[in-house]
């Protein structure tokens, strides 16, 4: 069975991110999407409110199972028996810090393997940093969001 991880912060999930998802269910049996836990970290949206978007989401997507993560990205990998790891990158500005994750993550398990995606050329621009800074001053999501999960977003923003 092909398994692949794919983790982020998601905070929040984006159009960017779901075109990923959706390219990465359809090079594997099964995805892992995958949330960091970092409690040193003040996310935006709180862990449970990350994974219940991503669960719902991802619903119509058998494969697809969302959960959480601490510590090393690759022990949790390994512990999932994945064989892959999912990473996008939008432009080059990602390429170095991606770059430099993917080889340190070899160094760590060389049996992993990271994948990079590139996503639709208009999801290029899309962060969860923009999404988070444009719906805080009640700016229009259409273009960055899920809209299943738009509304939620936008008033959670607002809301602070
Ligand atoms: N188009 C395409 N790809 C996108 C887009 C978009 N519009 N938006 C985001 N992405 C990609 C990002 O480039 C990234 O590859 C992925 O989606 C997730 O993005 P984020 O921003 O939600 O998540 P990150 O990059 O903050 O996640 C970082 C991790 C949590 C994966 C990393 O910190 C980690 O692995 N931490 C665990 C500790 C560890 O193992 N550290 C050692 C690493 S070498």
């Amino acid at each position: 069975m092909r398994s692949a991880i794919y983790p982020g912060s998601f905070d929040p999930v984006t159009l960017g991110h779901w075109d990923l998802i959706q390219r990465a269910a359809k090079l594997v049996d099964r995805l892992v999407v995958a949330v960091l836990h970092n409690p040193a970290k003040s996310p935006a949206f709180s862990v449970d409110e990350r994974v219940a978007m991503l669960k719902e989401l991802t619903a119509t997507l058998p494969q697809v199972e969302v959960t959480t993560f601490h510590g090393l990205l690759v022990d949790f990998a390994k512990a999932q028996n994945a064989q892959f790891i999912i990473r996008g990158v939008r432009a080059f500005s990602d390429f170095e810090y991606e770059f430099q994750m993917a080889l340190m993550n070899r160094k760590l398990a060389p049996e992993l393997e990271t994948v990079f995606l590139m996503p639709k050329e208009k999801y290029s621009a899309v962060s969860s940093r923009f999404v988070r800074e444009i719906g805080s001053m009640g700016g229009n999501l259409s273009e960055l969001v899920p809209e299943i999960l738009r509304t939620r977003i936008s008033e959670r923003l607002l809301k602070g």
